[in-house]
């Protein structure tokens, strides 16, 4: 087999897998509750968000801040003594930050796949 075939059929194949699955609507919804305080967290915790999932990350605030979803680029206002509900599709792929600003806390590494 010639090496531009052998890419080739890499290629078909890896289409092919990822490819699968994939409908809208069909990924399971990921749910995260989350409490930010001022300290921050011991370590940021990973989760894995299968592509296509509905996220929905549930805070509780301690303290006034703002969240920031990186990379989706969401951003909501937290008031200490407060909840709120951060909900969005996770459509694209990646490795994505929520951090607080006031304490540059990195909450969660969200890992879309
Ligand atoms: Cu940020």
């Amino acid at each position: 087999m010639s090496v531009t075939r052998r890419v080739v059929l890499a290629a078909l194949l890896a289409a092919a897998v990822t490819g699968s699955g994939c409908a809208a609507g069909s990924a399971p919804p990921t749910d995260i509750d989350l409490v930010v305080t001022s300290e921050g967290p011991d370590a940021t915790r990973t989760v894995e968000v299968p592509l296509g999932s509905r996220v929905t990350i549930a805070v509780d605030a301690r303290i006034d801040d703002i969240l920031h979803v990186h990379g989706y680029e969401i951003e909501t206002p937290l008031q200490a003594g407060g909840s709120e509900t951060v909900s969005f599709d996770a459509t694209m792929s990646g490795a994505y930050e929520v951090e607080t600003h006031s304490n540059s806390a990195i909450w969660l590494k969200l890992v879309v796949r």
